[in-house]
């Protein structure tokens, strides 16, 4: 814990902030528009119990307006986020004030997706007060974790893809870096879950419902984003060539900020979240004209932009909304960035591209590259070859899928109609694009019409990834084998052309959030071994390995992990109304639900252990309890038949007295961060069983390592590197199975899955439970999709080819559990492996290789 500040006195605190006020009237700082003292205005509150208990007071009796009949714990938790934010504030105007003093290069994260969950844990233990504030609220007979709770999860993405930008935000912020976040302040994020009769339904996520306590309106920075009209050719003052649009409908971004603190390091950096609005509250004419509805109308309209988060991890092609929301971010956050420049170099955008990068999040937020060639063409004059020069060295490009049905195509005519001028520089950048391509391969038309930015044919598209490589300085994948992938298939053309331009930034998770915050009792321990350093720099939990053959600290560790799983037992008789019971294989499988990822695969198994115990075979089963959670895009269908499939296969076994003791399932529903918090750190064995290559990393895979599962899993994403890393430490330590990328391209040609369930009469016997509807007796029919997939349809994502092998590998993880020491040992060594996993490690590298940004020290407080 940091040494705490002395408190101020109000008084105090009050002049300064007067004195500061006075400056910004009498415009005595130099800088236009965004003007950023050198020095914090305010000194640093107390972090001492006594400080921060007079401000929990203060904000519930003053800022909130409660006294002990009207208070209620969601005052209280707002009460103490405000002390916390309050704390914050003072770091975060000294963090900007240090940037602008140090006017070095700034990065700018974009994504469609952050998905923070919540914040107030989290910034306690970066500020270093949680001890503090547990017991300031102790004193007023209140309970931290308690507290905690009432806060709503920020559910503002799907899963890996956003999970991963709060990550790198995390990081940034921890290891000094000037990055912001850029992103889209929906209404309504990742829809709730609930359960009924084992079937998905879907309920809006209001998360604003009460406010949000952490954010920051700053309507003097609102930008102005242009739909629709028609381009315009005019002649400008001095005579030369300009574009405009005319007849447009406008709609208003106004931002939110929301503070991302570093860890214990005075560092506040900026997550910048964009509302939708109308440029005019009301039309008055058609208002008092008396004509109501067409005055809220087009309020109405520009706010549907943020309203809602598309809950879909696949493909919203062709949806209006979507690209409207896609160009809303691009233009807000560009014209954002251009505007902060402006305020301080003028019309000078000679060091502009050496002093900003954009990171887009997957091709989302493509449509940035044309924005900024407009801005820079249309709004300030410059020439095609220079505005292009720039842009290209501005953005850089993730890709975060191989699926192809995930790749963004945007309908020609949807584009014209929307951003008509977007569509005429795409057009252009394309043409250039093409000349590039036939000077290169002369005659090869063929090659031309792969790599066109645009797909020909009836109904013209806009293929966005090919848009964001062309305008890219950087194009990366997610982890090792997925970048390979892709410059060996989906990317080969342009992998061919600029071989220099493609790399690889294998993911990682905060380990503040995903060990320090959320499993406290391993965190101690580990401490105790490698002391505090691992908490920035993760690697230095290597040291850990050695304990693995103490049986002393084994003991230990057993415990922790014990004990969390009895806490998470209580979650799932609370949530499911299952009895976990805590001495049994805790075996997760948490995430999307989605074909390729084959919960499917895990849930035939399953049914295959109670088959055996029913046939009278299970005496030498392992007791194991499954659980499952997950999401599933709301249109897709097959996704939310597993569902069904697994709570159906769920309440046959829980009911069965024969499997009572051996076999316990349970389908989580809702499953979201906070929820993730409370189950990785009491997993015993990790679920990563996509069918290889379709996985382009994952991440639940490492927040399960370090929180020290065992993985059973195929060499896909990601896991190859949790086991290359594990190996170290020998074998066993990872339970590997399943075909390989290149072993099911080689075997799909001749692939017969009915040749594979003859051959494997446990598969057989699976197969056939179902088909007997064993587990829908009552609802004839509703898994027929299911099984066609796996026999008629000869199981696209390779289930049935697996199942022998994954049947092993689960009795193998079964053999190895069964030894406590060794399955202890284990665990230990995944957890000292995870070292590289961090991404701290993460951004490090997008930072060596493509950012180049300097680290800056915030001001002390
Ligand atoms: C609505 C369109 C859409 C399409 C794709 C929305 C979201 C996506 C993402 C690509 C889905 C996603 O989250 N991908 C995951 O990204 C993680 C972070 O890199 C990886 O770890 C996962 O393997 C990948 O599936």
């Amino acid at each position: 814990m940091p040494k705490s500040t002395a408190s101020t006195t109000a008084k105090s605190q009050t002049k300064t902030i007067r004195k500061g006020d006075a400056a910004r009237a009498t415009g005595r700082h130099a800088r236009k528009s965004e003007s950023a003292p050198t020095q914090p205005i305010s000194q640093a509150l107390g972090n001492d119990v006594g400080a921060i208990s007079a401000d929990l007071h203060r904000h519930l009796s003053y800022t909130l307006g409660r006294d002990h009949h009207s208070v209620n714990d969601r005052y209280r938790y707002q009460a103490t986020v405000l002390a916390t934010r309050d704390r914050l504030m003072e770091r975060w105007k000294a963090t900007h004030a240090a940037y602008y003093a140090a006017d070095g290069k700034r990065a700018y994260y974009l994504s469609m997706e952050f998905l923070m969950g919540r914040a107030l844990g989290n910034a306690l233990i970066n500020l270093g007060i949680q001890g503090e504030m547990a017991d300031s609220l102790r004193q007023l007979g209140l309970d931290l974790e308690e507290i905690s709770e009432q806060e709503p999860d920020a559910g503002l993405g799907n899963g890996g893809l956003g999970r991963l930008a709060a990550c790198f935000l995390d990081s940034c912020a921890t290891l000094q870096l000037p990055v912001f976040g850029y992103g889209i302040r929906y209404d309504y994020g990742m829809f709730r879950q609930k359960l009924v009769n084992g079937a998905q339904v879907e309920e809006p996520d209001h998360w604003l419902a009460h406010g949000s306590p952490w954010e920051l309106c700053r309507p003097e920075y609102s930008t102005r984003v242009t739909f629709g009209g028609r381009s315009e050719m005019y002649r400008d003052e001095n005579g030369s060539v300009r574009f405009r649009t005319v007849g447009s409908t406008d709609v208003l971004a106004v931002p939110y900020d929301v503070p991302v603190p570093g860890y214990r390091n005075g560092t506040v950096n900026t997550l910048r979240l964009w509302k939708a609005t109308s440029p005019d509250v009301f039309n008055l004419s058609e208002f008092n004209a008396g004509d109501y509805d067409a005055a809220i109308q087009s309020q109405a309209s520009a706010e549907n932009i943020s309203r809602v988060l598309y809950p879909n991890d696949k493909s919203e092609n062709g949806k209006e909304l979507r690209l409207r929301q896609q160009y809303f971010l691009s233009s807000a956050s560009l014209q954002d960035i251009v505007r902060r420049w402006v305020s301080v170099h003028g019309a000078d955008f000679s060091q502009f591209a050496a002093k900003n990068i954009c990171q887009l999040n997957d091709t989302h937020p493509t449509v940035a590259v044309a924005e900024l060639m407009r801005i820079l063409m249309d709004d300030h004059g410059m020439g095609w070859d220079e505005a292009w020069g720039i842009t290209t060295k501005c953005m850089a490009y993730t890709n975060h899928t191989l699926l192809p049905e995930a790749l963004e195509k945007w309908p020609v005519a949807l584009f014209r109609h929307l951003v008509p001028r977007i569509l005429e520089i795409i057009f252009e950048i394309n043409a250039r694009f093409m000349r590039l391509v036939a000077n290169k391969w002369p005659g090869d038309g063929a090659r031309q019409a792969r790599m066109s930015i645009i797909e020909e044919g009836r109904n013209p598209q806009v293929r966005m990834a090919y848009l964001a490589i062309v305008g890219s300085c950087s194009v990366n994948g997610v982890a090792q084998l997925h970048s390979d992938l892709l410059k060996a298939g989906l990317f080969r053309d342009f992998a061919d052309l600029w071989p220099e331009r493609f790399n690889n930034k294998t993911n990682g998770v905060t380990q503040r959030r995903w060990m320090a915050l959320c499993n406290p009792k391993m965190s101690t321990l580990i401490t105790e071994v490698v002391g505090e350093k691992w908490v920035t720099d993760l690697a230095t939990i290597a040291p850990l390995a050695k304990k693995a053959k103490d049986a002393g600290f084994r003991a230990e560790w057993r415990k922790a992990k014990r004990a969390n799983k009895v806490a998470l037992a209580e979650i799932v008789k609370r949530d499911c109304g299952v009895n976990f019971n805590p001495d049994a294989m805790f075996d997760v499988q948490v995430k999307r639900i989605h074909e390729y990822k084959r919960q499917l695969l895990n849930a035939l198994h399953l049914v295959h252990l109670y088959d055996r115990i029913k046939r009278g075979d299970g005496k030498g089963i392992l007791p194991r309890c499954a659980l499952f959670g997950g999401k599933a895009a709301p249109g897709y269908q097959m996704a939310k038949s597993i569902i069904r499939f697994i709570t159906s296969v769920a309440d046959v076994i829980n009911a069965d007295p024969d499997v009572r003791g051996t076999l316990q399932v349970a389908y989580i529903p809702d499953y979201r961060v906070s929820l993730m918090e409370r189950i990785c750190p009491a997993a015993d064995l990790s679920e990563q069983i996509s069918t290889a290559g379709k996985e382009a990393s994952g991440t639940g895979n490492m927040k399960f390592m370090m929180n020290g599962a065992l993985t059973i899993g195929t060499l896909d994403g990601a896991n190859i590197e949790i086991r290359e890393e594990v190996m170290r430490y020998g074998d066993g330590h990872f339970f590997l199975f399943g075909h390989t990328e290149p072993s099911i391209n080689a075997a799909r040609p001749t692939y017969r899955s009915a040749d594979v369930i003859a051959k494997d009469p446990d598969l057989g016997r699976v197969i056939d439970l179902i088909r007997a509807g064993h587990f829908n007796q009552c609802q004839p029919g509703i898994f027929d999709e299911i099984l066609h997939s796996l026999t008629d349809w000869n199981d696209y994502w390779f289930t049935c080819a697996d199942f022998t092998d994954y049947k092993r590998a689960q009795a193998e993880a079964e053999t190895a559990y069964r030894d406590q020491e060794r399955w202890a040992a284990s665990s230990i060594y995944n957890t000292a492996a995870s070292g590289k996993f961090s991404t701290d490690r993460t951004m490090t590298e997008y930072n060596r290789d493509i950012w180049k940004l300097e680290p800056v020290k915030a001001f002390p407080v």
